[in-house]
């Protein structure tokens, strides 16, 4: 006790620097019976100079959870697990079964003619596409099929159910939520649809032909919700989108080319609580460091390489996952010098941003790369 407390002392004008006396330790002893503290007790642990996160920079390889992923199938159906999932369990943070910070997310597996129960929550959710062919997703009743790569919305309080259809193969696909966020805020709800099922009450896909047109919008469009009504963003025009910018601009010397999916209709994030990004890295391209509040879960969508996180070594290839806790140092590098690679970002950059909490900086004076521990 006295010496978690000590550890926090600082011998810095303005910052706690109480020294434990027996007076004082009966005093907070006193004090502990009525459910009080004296704040200098804790004052510099719970008001650190600079964010300190309890996530732990982590790599989760494909090739390492891939076998034990599609084991699963022959363990558990979905209709007794709910959904088949293994998911990403941050050494920081099993606690909360975070990722990294408040994000929650793990690898789910359906094989052909399997389907997960609808059901509907206050946490929102993504999934990026992996593997496999003839997975669908229902969300709301609009029903949309699922390709590889492509990243889906589930904004909170929609129905939705995943299915692979009876003709497809095994599919596997990442699932991001702020099921950690919305339970620290108290504020997690959740049901079981009463027909386990939805109806499919719209063309398949409907959203993304409605509202996914690259500068046109529909006249009668009509829509106001805080998500964005493009449920689906499809990968062969976002890593078109990408390669236009690559041939037009330089990039930030942080992140090469990089591209927020928005919500058409405001041009905001996709979803309240999580943002998603893809970013690009040119052939042979390496960036500087910087870091930033907010934390952030990259999937190698394209291609491999490495990034430097907080002055550590992460060797990544397809479909890889590793993570970047808030205010760590990071930069990205291609190992190829002919393949561009693309890592595409789960994030909470927006609740930092609308909050006001978010705060970035660029490591040394004028850019540069971290020592890298060996
Ligand atoms: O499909 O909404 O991986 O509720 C974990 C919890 C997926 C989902 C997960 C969930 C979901």
């Amino acid at each position: 006790m006295t010496k978690a407390r000590d550890q926090y002392r600082e011998d810095v004008a303005g910052r706690a620097n109480v020294e434990d006396t027996p007076e004082l330790l009966a005093y907070y002893d006193e004090l502990e019976r009525f459910d009080a503290g004296a704040l200098w007790t804790v004052a510099n642990k719970i008001e650190p100079w600079e964010p300190v996160s309890s996530s732990h920079p982590v790599l989760w390889r494909y090739q390492d959870l891939r076998a034990h992923v599609l084991r699963s199938v022959d363990l558990v159906t979905p209709e007794k697990a709910g959904r088949r999932v293994i998911y990403l369990n941050n050494p920081g943070r099993s606690d909360v079964a975070a990722a990294v910070g408040w994000i929650y997310a793990g690898l789910q597996v359906m094989h052909p003619g399997e389907q997960a129960s609808a059901h509907r929550h206050s946490a929102s959710a993504i999934r990026f596409i992996m593997e496999g062919t003839g997975a669908y997703t229902v969300v709301d009743g609009h029903k949309m099929t699922l390709g590889h790569n492509d990243f889906v919305l589930t904004p909170n309080g929609t129905w939705h159910e995943h299915a692979v259809a009876s003709d497809g193969t095994p599919c596997i696909w990442q699932d991001g939520l702020d099921i950690p966020f919305v339970n620290a805020m108290e504020a997690n709800f959740y049901e079981v649809h009463p027909d386990l099922t939805q109806a499919v009450a719209y063309p398949v896909d409907d959203m993304t032909k409605t509202w996914g047109n690259p500068g046109l919008t529909p006249r009668d469009g009509n829509w106001s919700k805080g998500y964005s009504p493009m449920f689906k963003y499809e990968w062969a025009p976002t890593y078109e989108a990408l390669s236009k910018l690559a041939g037009c601009s330089d990039g930030s010397p942080f992140d090469g080319i990089l591209m927020d999916y928005v919500n058409p209709v405001t041009n905001g994030p996709v979803m309240k609580t999580l943002g998603a990004s893809m970013q690009m890295l040119r052939p042979g391209e390496r960036t500087q460091a910087h870091r930033h509040t907010g934390s952030y879960l990259y999937h190698v969508a394209k291609g491999r390489g490495h990034s430097v996180i907080n002055g550590k070594r992460f060797d990544w290839a397809e479909h890889d996952i590793f993570c970047v806790p808030s205010w760590a140092w990071h930069e990205h590098a291609n190992a190829s010098a002919s393949e561009d690679a693309v890592l595409f970002c789960l994030s909470d950059l927006p609740v930092m941003r609308a909050m006001g909490l978010y705060r970035e900086q660029a490591f040394g004076e004028n850019g540069g790369h971290q020592p890298v521990m060996p």
